[in-house]
């Protein structure tokens, strides 16, 4: 009754943002496309407990009650619904990276805490089931159920059965710059900043309607390694977004003056001949879209740029996966990846 799962953090090409009905199912307005980063990731230990009075949450080795501890209860009860258990978890997660910096924790956090809390009760999902449980807990977490580049479908059906993401098979050699530009928490959680742009935005409309035609260029990019067409398509997206959100009333504004900066060193780095595609989330941090070659010169030149703190080179990470689970007196640690299902034994 015991697991532990980790799953790396992921960053949208073709973003998500906005609800679809008024349904409690946390369904997507738009699908997405993303990449799952290495060396960003979520390690969660999840302990079914008979003798626990509730549950329990330790983020970061801090004990942790209030929003954190009900949307965590929250994805409990849905596992031990499907489990038919009905004791109380101890779930202790923690992140390699800062969470104070603003960077995706939920989409790792959330997905890690999927796989564990089945595997902990008793279940076995496989892929899709998995990802569908952890859009539960937060959208971009059922992406980072997989790795590399990884599809979420929007979905049409209210149940959200078809609401879920899928990894699509490539081996580019694609990497991620994060440029960190503050610490401290974002403004404005996404939840609430994507609801507040879907109810009040004029522009949340043609947000929407740009998402489809968006996916399928991506799509098209991906079959044929064009990183040009992939770039274009991963910064009008996420310009569109920030620009529905931008009109949402009161604004919903994560960018910051440094993040701008960011913009123009990608533009004039493209200028210069260095392939280099900017994106940014509910955060004022700077992603550069490249490739390996590029890589290190992206890093340095946007470490030159004026209130960058941090560059990181990411590449593209590995699925979630079992670190170790035990349950009564079977004792078994082994590391197990969702898309292959092949265990690699580590103890
Ligand atoms: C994305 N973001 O596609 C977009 C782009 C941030 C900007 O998904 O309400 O934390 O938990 O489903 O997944 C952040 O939204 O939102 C996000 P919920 P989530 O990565």
């Amino acid at each position: 009754m015991r697991a532990v799962a980790e799953a790396r953090t992921n960053i949208a090409l073709v973003k998500y943002w906005g609800k679809r009905g008024a349904s409690t199912l946390n369904l997507p307005a738009v699908g997405s496309l993303s990449l799952t980063l290495e060396g960003l990731s979520t390690r969660t230990e999840v302990r079914f407990d008979g003798a626990l009075k509730s549950d329990e949450l330790s983020l970061n080795g801090s004990a942790t009650t209030g929003e954190p501890l009900v949307r965590i209860g929250k994805l409990l009860d849905l596992v031990r619904a499907q489990a038919g258990i009905r004791e109380h978890a101890l779930v202790s997660s923690a992140n390699n990276f800062p969470t104070a910096a603003g960077l995706a924790s939920s989409a790792s956090g959330f997905a890690a805490l999927a796989l564990a809390a089945t595997r902990a009760a008793g279940l076995k999902l496989e892929g899709r089931a998995l990802s569908i449980l952890a859009r539960r807990g937060s959208g971009s977490a059922a992406r980072s159920v997989f790795g590399g580049l990884v599809e979420m479908h929007r979905g049409v059906r209210e149940d959200g059965e078809d609401s879920f993401a899928e990894p699509i098979a490539s081996d580019w050699d694609l990497r991620l710059v994060v440029a960190v530009t503050a610490k401290g928490p974002k403004d404005t959680l996404s939840t609430d900043g994507m609801r507040r742009t879907a109810e009040t935005s004029p522009y949340f409309k043609s947000w929407v309607e740009s998402s489809e035609p968006d996916l399928k260029a991506a799509r098209d990019a991906i079959a044929r390694h064009d990183l040009e067409a992939l770039g274009e398509v991963t910064e009008r997206s996420c310009l569109t977004m920030h620009a529905s959100a931008m009109a949402a009333r009161p604004a919903v504004v994560y960018m910051r003056g440094v993040t701008l900066e960011g913009y123009r060193a990608i533009q004039d780095m493209r200028r210069g001949g260095l392939p280099a595609y900017f994106t940014c989330d509910a955060g004022p941090h700077i992603k550069g879209l490249t490739t390996s070659a590029h890589a290190n010169e992206v890093a340095k030149r946007l470490a030159e740029v004026p209130g960058v703190l941090e560059t990181r080179v990411c590449v593209p990470g590995a699925a979630a996966e079992i670190i170790g689970e035990e349950s009564g007196t079977n004792r078994v640690s082994f590391r197990e990846t969702v898309s292959s299902g092949m265990p690699e034994v580590i103890e």
